[in-house]
């Protein structure tokens, strides 16, 4: 029998641990649920904090070095990655105004709250009073808080990896910087610390299916109210129409405004690559098709496909970015936090640093979002509650990522003189229609 594709096999997972989890609470087994299923959920979960780090600094450190030589970075450099930066803005802010419109987090139950505050993260209340200490510490604190003064002790918290991201992203441009031979055994390195890392999330998520059936069904013994339930749709809800909006207005408005192509031969090029990222959950496993589809069906010449896409790839994921806000806000709610504008800006960054940092693989998005929790002293805990649904919506902001990379890389090609009709076919080095 053909093997099952990992997602059907974690979407049977989660319905397993509903199910069961309901069977617990009609027969009392809540105590086994919480003393022999959850801890499996709990290092499920744990496995992926664990890898945060190795994550960023490897698949930023790739993406950094991608860009070659800095010199690069001028015409089409700047433009990709400030273009890349914009939609991711934009992605963030669309997420934080829907997730505050909607407030699908408010009026969980304290019961709710309290038993996830109890068994997921004892020191909560410390840290976030901690986290709000040095926030009142001045105005500038946050931008202070980005420079570490200690990689290893930053690296040890998870509340600095803002930090992290930092040191990595100066090491990144040294590198770049030094001399090529000199360089090239240490891009080396992170190249293949890279493929760990990526492989290590590959066999982290062959145990999503087990780790979510104790999460879910930990989940359904420990708050047996309807509104938990509730919450999540409309969580849920808020993600996937803030998605919505990036793929089917945002990015085929800017296609067709800036360069003139219509929204129909937009998808029709691009819609193969996405249905691949919608299934696979992985902009890295999407990346030839997607190349393949922006190259031949969408007109935009090689030398800026193989110069945007691997790094949009890599570091423009504006459906995570968007997922993250949205996330860290409702986690907030649903611990009954109030995020005051100047937290919910430092979620724009934090989103934007974590959503670069986030590798192009199945559950990144959601192993990332620790940063933007730790930062604004969201209890990381309320991972918990969001975890059994982050899989359906990983597949669907996957498909964002790819679609926001394809559009970007057709306005840099336009902007630079290299997007063609995708009806003339390369003859040599030139073109000519068919
Ligand atoms: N699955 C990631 C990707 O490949 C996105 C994410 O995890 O948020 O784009």
């Amino acid at each position: 029998m053909k093997e099952l594709a990992l997602h059907w096999k974690i979407l049977i997972g989660m319905a397993a641990g509903i199910a069961f989890g309901v069977l617990a609470n009609e027969l009392a087994w809540g105590e086994f649920v919480q003393d022999w299923i959850k801890p499996f959920g709990t290092i499920f979960i744990n496995s992926l904090k664990l890898i945060a780090i190795p994550l960023i600094v490897a698949s930023l450190i790739k993406g950094i070095t991608d860009l070659k030589d800095i010199s690069k970075l001028s015409a089409m450099g700047g433009r990709t990655v400030g273009i890349y930066v914009l939609t991711t803005i934009v992605a963030i802010v669309i997420g934080l105004g829907i997730v505050n419109l909607i407030g699908p987090g408010k009026g969980l139950d304290e019961s709710t709250r309290d038993s996830l505050l109890n068994d997921f993260a004892e020191d909560a209340g410390a840290r976030i009073l901690d986290a709000q200490s040095q926030r009142e510490a001045g105005p500038l604190q946050a931008l202070v808080d980005i420079v570490p003064d200690n990689i290893v002790g930053a690296a040890s918290s998870n509340g600095n990896m803002l930090q992290v991201i930092f040191f990595v992203i100066c090491f990144g441009v040294g590198l770049i910087l030094i001399d090529p031979k000199k360089a090239q055994p240490v891009k080396d390195f992170f190249d293949g610390v890279n493929e760990v890392v990526l492989k290590l999330i590959d066999l982290i998520m062959l145990a999503a299916p087990y780790g979510v059936f104790a999460l879910l069904a930990a989940l359904v013994v420990e708050a047996p109210s309807k509104d938990l339930f509730v919450a999540l749709l409309l969580y849920s809800l808020c993600v996937l129409a803030g998605l919505g909006l990036m793929i089917f207005v945002i990015y085929p408005s800017l296609v067709k405004i800036f360069t003139g192509r219509s929204i129909t031969s937009f998808f029709a090029g691009i819609s193969p690559a996405q249905l691949l990222a919608f299934s696979t959950s992985s902009s890295a496993a999407t990346l030839p098709v997607t190349m393949e589809r922006v190259e031949e069906h969408l007109g935009v010449d090689e030398e800026v496909t193989s110069f945007v896409l691997p790094i949009g790839a890599t570091i423009n994921m504006d459906g995570t970015s968007l997922y993250q806000a949205v996330a860290a806000v409702f986690i907030a709610q649903a611990y009954g936090m109030e995020l005051s504008l100047g937290a919910q800006l430092g979620i724009i960054t934090t989103a934007l640093a974590a959503s670069i940092g986030s590798a192009a693989v199945p559950g990144a998005g959601m192993v990332m979002l620790v940063i933007v929790l730790g930062q604004a002293g969201i209890p990381e805990a309320g991972l918990a509650l969001i975890f059994a649904v982050d899989r359906p919506l990983d597949m669907c902001r996957t498909v964002a990522n790819v679609t926001g990379d394809a559009t970007v890389a057709m306005l840099v090609a336009k902007s630079v003189g290299k997007l063609r009709d995708p009806q003339e076919r390369k003859l040599d080095d030139h073109y000519v229609a068919v």
